[in-house]
């Protein structure tokens, strides 16, 4: 619900959601500086942010506007898998063969890697949704014929550094070959290979990685860590069967149907933003660590005064420099590269320890 007050014939409220608060998109407002409109908006909507944009002031009066916004109880159904634990969805009949499906979940993590969805049929089909450097990889396969003449393998990828610990919502639509893969509102079309149009899958369904074989595998691909919201597989509730105890969740060693919140935010800085922390006066040591990702090959990352000099931190042409000036004496430069850095979106952890005219750690 949005509250408004104040001389505001006609606020409009923009929306990212594709339903239209109200009919006509827009609220009516006030027209006068003392009695309150409230408007109850049609959708719940989940928001980080709310923009209101004013259309029209009022001829009387001052242009002033103030408004409150209420909230209601959300409820979601939300899984915090540990690493470990997978959620097994078994299927009524021992084999499906199906035409269309509909996959819908929300996910947030901090691990760049992870099978968040899995299902495989003896016949060589299979349906894997995975997290890999950050990225979403979804890779199906609806058959492939003995011979090696039909190729049913399809491998397509969506978004990149989506291990930033903010939500992300998925959905697969497939409906014979034809699949529509959403990832936060941006859809992509594509056709499966190959000429079938059943997927076959055996036994079951895994959420948050493959399923426990048993045996040790080589290259076994990591299992999803961090939180699912809301997973809807053909119209089953997953996260609620879950919940009630209705799936096989026996791997898990601690299962939580709250997401923990980890104790580290990323920062955004935008080449101009910088953050500022009050140093120490008369300290002749400097001790910095932290985790950083960026696109650029070049920046600032670090600046300190000292008490007798400076402490510079920076990337240049992909490498970290560590710049320290000390004004009793000479220059010194100590360059660290590393082979990680060649790569995009660089990655890397930073520990530096300064103390009293010399290095004493510098890695990465
Ligand atoms: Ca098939």
């Amino acid at each position: 619900m949005i509250v408004t007050a104040g001389f505001l014939p006609k606020p409009g409220l923009s929306t990212n959601e594709r339903q239209p608060l109200s009919p006509s998109g827009l609220c009516e407002g006030n027209s006068n500086t003392e009695s309150v409109v409230r408007h109850d908006l049609q959708n719940l909507i989940v928001a980080r942010y709310l923009r209101i944009i004013p259309l029209d002031w009022s001829e009387e009066g001052r242009i002033g506007l103030r408004f409150e916004i209420y909230g209601c109880p959300y409820w979601a159904d939300v899984i915090n898998f540990d690493g470990q634990g997978v959620i097994s969805y078994r299927f009524k009949m021992k084999k499906m063969k199906i035409l269309k499906d509909v996959i819908a979940l929300k996910f947030k993590t901090s691990e760049s890697e992870g099978v968040i969805l899995h299902g495989e049929g003896q016949q060589g089909d299979y349906i894997t949704l995975e997290l890999r450097r950050g990225r979403l990889l979804l890779q199906i396969n609806l058959g492939s014929n003995q011979y090696g003449s039909i190729l049913g393998h399809t491998s397509v990828t969506s978004g990149s550094l989506l291990d930033d610990h903010h939500w992300h919502s998925v959905v697969i639509e497939r409906y014979r070959r034809n699949v529509n893969f959403t990832l936060d509102q941006h859809t992509q079309h594509f056709r499966t290979n190959g000429e079938f149009d059943h997927l076959d899958l055996d036994y079951e369904l895994t959420f948050g990685g493959m399923p426990y074989s048993g045996k040790p595998v080589s290259g076994a691909r990591r299992n999803f860590k961090g939180c699912m919201e809301s997973i809807n597989y053909n119209g089953e509730n997953i996260t609620d069967l879950a919940r009630r105890k209705k799936l096989d969740t026996s791997s898990f060693r601690n299962l939580t149907f709250s997401c923990v919140d980890t104790h580290t935010f990323p920062v955004f800085f935008n080449g101009t933003s910088f953050l500022q922390l009050p140093g120490r006066r008369d300290h002749n040591m400097v001790s910095v660590g932290f985790q950083f990702r960026t696109w650029n090959p070049s920046g600032l990352l670090l600046f300190s005064s000292l008490a007798d000099g400076m402490l510079e931190l920076a990337l240049n042409d992909g490498k970290v420099t560590v710049h320290i000036n000390v004004t009793q004496q000479k220059n010194m430069r100590v360059d660290i590269a590393s082979g990680e850095l060649t790569f995009f979106p660089h990655t890397g952890l930073m520990a530096v320890t300064w103390r009293s005219h010399k290095v004493s750690s510098a890695s990465f």
